[in-house]
């Protein structure tokens, strides 16, 4: 195997909402193979400790703080981007929220407020680079689905319905902008230790575990919940050379969740 395959030496990836979980460990995944790194995310106080956390793991990331629900914002961290690091190579598009409530109680707002962030924001960022990639005749657009863009569950309305949207965002950039040698590839993790994911996983008050994690790991075949580090080798592969022919396609990093049909009652 060409090691080289997967080299992003001189590539300048963005990875959106990178401060920590999924994003971060993508961010340094990119950063490992040789890219330079670009991140952003909304809260100051998120952006310094993530420079210093990219910083104590020997990454010379670049932070901007940018909300990428905000066309001007989105422009202008772009903008930026391109004038201290140069064009933008790779974009990955990680920035997300949920919100669990059930549907017949969930204001008009909320649900707009998920869909602008898990949808309509990779669609944002997307057009912010393609004009550039679409000259160069290269680029790589990497968005982050979820298993609620194939699955339903309680609670999880706006989450799904912009992540399943997500999916389908993916197939038509892959459509509209293949022959500009452009490939637009999703990642969809499974259950990941993140701190989205920490109301699932918090124990209760006599210290016995949510009831979530045992349903959870009886659904994963690994049995187990996904680390941030679970989706680096997706991401590299989907940013680098070696996926120069996959387009249109959701790698699904999920430890065999949608395989599953579960497990049966003891
Ligand atoms: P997380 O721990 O909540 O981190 C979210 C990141 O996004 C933070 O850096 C946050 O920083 C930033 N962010 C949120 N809204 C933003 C906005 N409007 N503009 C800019 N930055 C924003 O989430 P995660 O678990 O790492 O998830 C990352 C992505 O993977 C999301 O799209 C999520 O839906 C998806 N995903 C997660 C899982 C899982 O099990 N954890 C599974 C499948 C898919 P600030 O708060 O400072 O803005
Ligand atoms: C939930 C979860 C999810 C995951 C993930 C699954 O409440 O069901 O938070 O939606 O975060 O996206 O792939």
């Amino acid at each position: 195997m060409n090691e080289d395959m997967f080299s992003l030496k001189g590539k300048v990836a963005l990875v959106t909402g990178a401060a920590y979980g999924i994003g971060f460990a993508i961010a340094e995944a990119l950063a490992g193979a040789g890219a330079k790194i670009a991140f952003n995310c909304r809260s100051r106080e998120h952006l310094s400790a993530a420079l210093d956390a990219y910083n104590a793991g020997g990454i010379d990331a670049s932070g901007y703080l940018a909300d990428v629900t905000k066309e001007e914002e989105v422009t202008a961290m772009v903008a930026s981007i391109r004038e201290d690091l140069g064009k933008i190579d790779i974009v990955v598009n990680n920035a997300g929220i949920i919100k669990r409530v059930p549907m017949h109680e969930m204001g008009a707002e909320s649900f707009r407020e998920v869909v602008e962030t898990d949808l309509v924001a990779p669609f944002l960022v997307t057009k912010a680079v393609l004009p550039e990639m679409m000259k160069r005749k290269a680029g790589k657009i990497i968005n982050i689905c979820s298993m609620m863009s194939e699955l339903g569950r309680e609670t999880v309305s706006a989450y799904a319905a912009a992540k399943g949207g997500l999916k389908m965002l993916t197939r038509n950039i892959a459509s509209e902008y293949g022959k500009y040698n452009i490939q637009c590839n999703g990642i969809g993790p499974g259950y990941i230790a993140t701190p989205q994911t920490a109301p699932l996983r918090t124990p209760g008050p006599d210290g016995s575990m949510h009831p979530f994690d045992a349903f959870i790991r009886a659904k994963t075949p690994a049995a187990r919940w996904g680390t941030p580090e679970d989706l680096k080798g997706a991401a590299v592969f989907l940013a680098s050379k070696a996926s120069d022919f996959v387009n249109g396609h959701i790698l699904y990093v999920d430890g065999g969740i949608l395989a599953y049909i579960g497990k049966q009652p003891e």
